[in-house]
């Protein structure tokens, strides 16, 4: 297959996760519709084509990990693991019911597929340091990816954990900053700014920093990992300038951080991604 058609996949796979998040966290009628839904093309490139994974074999010794640090973002995860095969998809239509191994944020103890349990936000990218640092320690070559979200970058254990990381060289992690400009008070640069920017914190911390211009767009983001891959003796930090509740109708044009849309908000949302999914795969 050539790089055309593989992110031609990677497209079709970025607006199934779309619409099936939007099923998932339906099936709770409220959730975290804004920082799952700006998360779906990375989850696609990762899962979809960079990392290696066994879904019939999920704690694989020499898998790549993923560490969802965001972790209230659990239903973009969910919706990625089921289109994986990790379980069937309708498990994950159980949201945060009383008994359901999907929860609203990441847990390893009860989720197929995860890796590490996150929620309260910094500590997710402490524990991918630790599990880079284990996995090379071990003589592993594989990879460890975390995804931290802007506003999560307010809290100190992040700046721990990555002076951490580029002091013992962990050039097998790479964290995606999912730069959606927008916590859950509104605006990052109005609740606690980040001066300089995000970039040049983790460049000061001993990082080598991406920028990705689209952080919705899947090529972007697929190259940027591959140049990543080329850099020994440093982690890498990509920063995703992403749209918060990308796709989803009620949430894009406000950002909200989580939402409690009507039945008919649901019904048109899901409509409108549906016939998304059918646009992209008409697409050649
Ligand atoms: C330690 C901690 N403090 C507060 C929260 C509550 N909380 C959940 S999400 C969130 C905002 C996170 O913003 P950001 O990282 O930008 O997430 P995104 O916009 O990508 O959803 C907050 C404050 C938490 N989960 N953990």
């Amino acid at each position: 297959m050539d790089k055309k058609q593989k992110m031609q996949q990677l497209r079709v796979f970025a607006a199934e996760i779309r619409l099936e998040t939007l099923k998932v966290i339906a099936s709770r009628g409220f959730g975290h519709v804004g920082g799952s839904m700006s998360m779906a093309d990375a989850m696609a490139v990762l899962y979809g084509e960079v990392m290696n994974i066994d879904p019939k074999n999920p704690r694989w010794e020499d898998r790549d990990w993923f560490v969802l640090s965001k972790g209230h973002g659990g239903p973009v995860m969910y919706a990625t693991l089921g289109l994986k095969g990790y379980y069937p998809m309708e498990s994950a239509y159980t949201l945060n019911q009383p008994g359901t191994d999907f929860p609203s944020h990441t847990d390893r103890m009860k989720t197929v597929g995860v890796d590490l349990t996150t929620g309260s936000l910094g500590q997710g990218m402490s524990e991918a340091v630790g599990a880079a640092l284990g996995n090379k320690a071990q003589g592993r070559n594989n990879h460890v990816f975390v995804a931290v979200g802007d506003g999560e970058c307010d809290e100190g254990q992040i700046w721990e954990a990555a002076q951490f990381a580029a002091h013992y060289k962990l050039d097998n992690l790479v964290c995606l900053v999912d730069d959606n400009k927008r916590q859950l008070d509104g605006a990052v640069a109005d609740v606690m700014g980040h001066g300089k920017g995000i970039g040049a914190k983790f460049d000061a911390f001993g990082w080598n920093v991406i920028n990705i211009e689209d952080g919705n767009d899947v090529e972007q983001i697929y190259d940027a990992i591959q140049a990543a891959y080329q850099v020994k003796g440093q982690p890498t930090c990509l920063i995703l300038n992403t749209t918060k509740g990308k796709g989803a109708t009620f949430a894009e044009p406000s950002g909200a951080h989580s939402s409690q849309p009507t039945q008919e908000q649901w019904d048109e949302a899901i409509a409108a991604s549906e016939a998304e999914l059918a646009a992209i795969r008409a697409q050649k």
